[in-house]
């Protein structure tokens, strides 16, 4: 029997503190940055869900959503300490500390949504979760993702030209810098909860972002241009603490492990099923919606792929893994 004292605050948790639980009982606790309807919150919600039932009830996960516990920085970092337990986290801010990870936003490294997927299911992008101990302190259990990147811009947009100079809000990772830098747009990183307001108030002039959310949270509202680009894809990853890690049974490590996987991994699947109604749900709004490849971008493709060869050694193996899963 063990007296359960970790990450507890307020009325409930002091109530806690003091109950008996089962030995190696636990309640984790889970923190992500996307919002409640997200695929990943679903996910996320889910696997907590799985791991009560398969622990027989001994263990117990609380989610805590929309960036509740801190940007995906912070996270980070109570990952390391051991201050939280899980995360599902953008493949994005991990690869700011593990730039191999930077690799997988090459541009164009996928034709479309299921090559995506199947590129994160290769022994190729698997092996680069066996760095994560060392040079993170976490435990990567697997892969999941979100839609493929598009623009969403207030004003017309006949071509990369007219982005030139304009404020696009990324997400806050080196990889996607480098793209629009080397495009001549005005690169402005914010993370995901500020970007509706941005956008409405005008705050930037247009939005890197995935389908669900354009629809979902309705980005499209304060914009006149879509634009389908597909330049990117976007990789997630279940985390556990490697500190809370090292303190579990083989038993609870294997349970936790392969239970985190194949709720990550199911979004894969639902991103799949759901990118095109997304965007024909988009389409059908009435804004105007452009379809290019990527000619549109110019040479930023190609200069991207030379900052990134000497900074992502994983970039060979994975460009192999993207086009031996090519159809
Ligand atoms: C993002 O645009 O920063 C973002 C999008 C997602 C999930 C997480 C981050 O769908």
């Amino acid at each position: 029997m063990t007296f359960s004292i970790r990450a507890l605050s307020g009325a409930a948790g002091i109530a806690m503190a003091f109950s008996v639980t089962a030995a190696g009982a636990e309640d984790f606790r889970l923190g992500l940055i996307t919002p409640p309807p997200h695929i990943w919150t679903k996910a996320a919600e889910a696997f907590g869900a799985e791991l009560a039932e398969q622990s027989g009830g001994a263990h117990s996960l609380t989610v805590f959503p929309a960036q509740q516990l801190g940007n995906e920085a912070e996270m980070l970092q109570q990952l390391q300490t051991g201050a939280l337990d899980m995360a599902f986290m953008t493949v994005a801010e991990v690869s700011n500390r593990a730039p191999d990870f930077g690799a997988f936003y090459a541009p164009f490294l996928v034709n479309d949504i299921d090559h995506a997927g199947r590129l994160l299911r290769t022994d190729e992008a698997r092996t680069l979760l066996d760095q994560l101990p060392a040079t993170v302190g976490v435990v990567g259990t697997g892969y999941g993702m979100a839609g493929l990147r598009q623009i969403v811009a207030r004003g017309s947009v006949d071509s990369a030209a007219d982005l030139a100079g304009k404020k696009i809000r990324i997400t806050p990772f080196a990889p996607i810098l480098d793209f629009y830098n080397a495009l001549g747009a005005a690169p402005t990183p914010m993370p995901l909860p500020d970007v509706y307001d941005a956008l409405a108030n005008g705050q930037v002039d247009a939005i890197d972002m995935d389908a669900e959310l354009i629809w979902v949270l309705k980005y499209y509202e304060h914009a006149d241009t879509v634009v389908q680009t597909n330049h990117m894809m976007f990789p997630m990853v279940g985390l556990v603490s490697g500190k809370v890690w090292a303190g579990l049974s083989e038993e609870d490590r294997a349970m936790i492990g392969t239970l985190m996987a194949k709720h990550v991994d199911g979004t894969i699947d639902s991103y799949i099923a759901n990118e095109q109604p997304w965007l024909d749900e988009i389409k059908a709004t009435g804004k105007t919606y452009k379809v290019v490849d990527a000619g549109f971008f110019g040479d930023a493709v190609e200069k991207w792929n030379a900052i990134w060869a000497a900074k992502a050694p994983a970039l060979e193996s994975l460009r192999a893994a993207a086009k031996a899963t090519a159809e």
